[in-house]
C-alpha cells in the first residue's frame, strides 16, 4: 500500500517533466527554442526518485539531458522556458541554452555538453561540502547524474577513486539507457558488469533493472542517510532506463534502424507515469494535470515577453573575476 500524498507528488513531477518536454517538440519547429534539445521522454523515473529525498541545498550535477533532473529537483519553470527560447531572463541570462541549466538557489549545479565532465566538477563540490560540514556540523550531500556512455571516460574512474579515498558525500547515479547515440552497450562495453567495476574502488554499489520509482527513491533516500548522517563515503546507483525519442531534437527515430524496437515496448509498457496514474483516482489525476497544464502556459507566456539579452551581455562572465 502506497502513500497516497507521495504518489500524487512523484506522479506530478514525472507529469510535468513529459509534458513539458512534449510541448517543447510541439513548439520545436518554430523556431521559438533556440538550442538543440535532449529529451528525457521515458527516463522521468529516474531523475524524481533521485530529486525527491533531497534537501533544497544539497545539489544535483547534471549532463546535457538536464531538464528533467532540473524539474525534479524544483528548478524555477519559468526561467527553464526563458533560458530556453534564448531570452535574458532564462536560469543562465538566455545565453546558454538547454544543454547548460542552471539554478544554484535550487541546489542544481551547471551542466555541460562535454561527457564526463560534469563527473569531477561534482566530486570536486562534494569535497567542498566535506571541507564545509567539518566547521557546521551539517552535511549536505551531492548527487551526479550521467549516462552510460559518460562511464567509459577516464575522469569517470578517477573520480571515484577520489571520492572514494576522502570519503566524499557524493552519489554518483548511471542513467543506463543502453545508448551512446546510436551505439548500444553490447558494442561499447566487453562486460555489462558496471557495478563490479566501480566496488573495485571500495565503493558500495545498487543496481536498479526495473525503472521502478519507489525502488530508486527508497535506494537514494537510504544512500543519503548513509552519507548524510554516518558518513559512508560515496555510494553509487545504476538505474535501467530507456530512452523513447531521437538522442537529440524533438522526433522518434524508430525508422533509423539503430534500436530494437521490442525492446522500445517492453519499456513503454514499464512506464511509471501511467503506472502511477493507475494508483490514484481519477479526479485527483485530472486536477494534477490541470495545475500542470497552467504551469507550462505560465512558463510559455512568460518567456515569451521576456526580451532578449542586450548586446553588452556577450561581454560578461567571459573571463572569471
Ligand atoms: C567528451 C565527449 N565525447 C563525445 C561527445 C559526443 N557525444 C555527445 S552525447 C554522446 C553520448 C553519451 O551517451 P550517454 O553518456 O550514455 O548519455 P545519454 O545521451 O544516453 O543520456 C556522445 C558520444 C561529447 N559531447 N563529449
Amino acid at each position: 500500500m502506497h502513500d497516497l500524498e507521495l504518489v500524487a507528488r512523484l506522479y506530478k513531477k514525472m507529469s510535468l517533466i513529459r509534458r513539458f518536454e512534449l510541448r517543447l517538440a510541439e513548439i520545436y519547429h518554430t523556431d521559438a527554442v533556440k538550442s538543440p534539445v535532449h529529451l528525457s521522454v521515458g527516463q522521468e523515473a529516474i531523475a524524481v526518485g533521485i530529486c525527491d529525498p533531497l534537501e533544497k541545498d544539497d545539489i544535483v550535477s547534471n549532463t546535457y539531458r538536464c531538464h528533467a533532473t532540473y524539474i525534479a529537483k524544483g528548478g524555477n519553470l519559468n526561467e527553464m522556458m526563458a533560458e530556453l527560447y534564448g531570452k535574458a531572463t532564462g536560469c543562465a541570462g538566455g545565453k546558454a541554452g538547454s544543454m547548460h541549466l542552471v539554478d544554484m538557489k535550487n541546489g542544481i549545479l551547471g551542466a555541460s555538453a562535454v561527457v564526463g565532465t560534469t563527473i569531477p566538477v561534482a566530486t570536486g563540490y562534494a569535497l567542498a561540502m566535506k571541507m564545509e560540514a567539518a566547521k557546521t556540523g551539517r552535511q549536505r550531500v551531492t548527487v551526479s547524474v550521467f549516462g552510460d556512455g559518460a562511464t567509459e571516460e577516464g575522469c569517470f574512474y578517477e573520480s571515484l577513486n577520489f571520492a572514494a579515498l576522502h570519503k566524499l558525500p557524493i552519489l554518483f547515479v548511471c542513467e543506463n539507457n543502453r545508448l551512446a547515440i546510436h551505439t548500444p552497450i553490447e558494442k561499447r562495453w566487453a562486460t555489462k558488469r558496471l557495478c563490479e567495476r566501480v566496488a573495485t574502488y571500495g565503493i558500495e554499489t545498487h543496481k536498479i533493472s526495473d525503472d521502478n520509482i519507489f525502488n530508486v527513491r527508497d535506494t537514494v533516500t537510504k544512500a543519503i542517510n548513509d552519507m548524510r548522517h554516518h558518513h559512508s563515503g560515496p555510494q553509487f546507483i545504476e538505474c535501467s532506463t530507456y530512452r523513447w525519442l531521437e538522442h537529440v531534437g524533438p522526433r522518434d527515430d524508430h525508422s533509423d534502424n539503430y534500436r530494437d524496437l521490442n525492446e522500445y515496448r517492453r519499456w513503454k509498457e514499464n512506464d511509471q507515469i501511467a503506472r502511477l496514474a493507475k494508483l490514484l483516482d481519477k479526479d485527483t489525476v485530472a486536477r494534477l494535470e490541470d495545475e500542470i497544464t497552467a504551469e507550462i502556459k505560465a512558463a510559455e507566456e512568460f518567456a515569451e515577453k521576456s526580451p532578449y539579452p542586450a548586446d553588452e551581455e556577450l561581454y560578461k562572465h567571459v573571463y572569471a573575476n
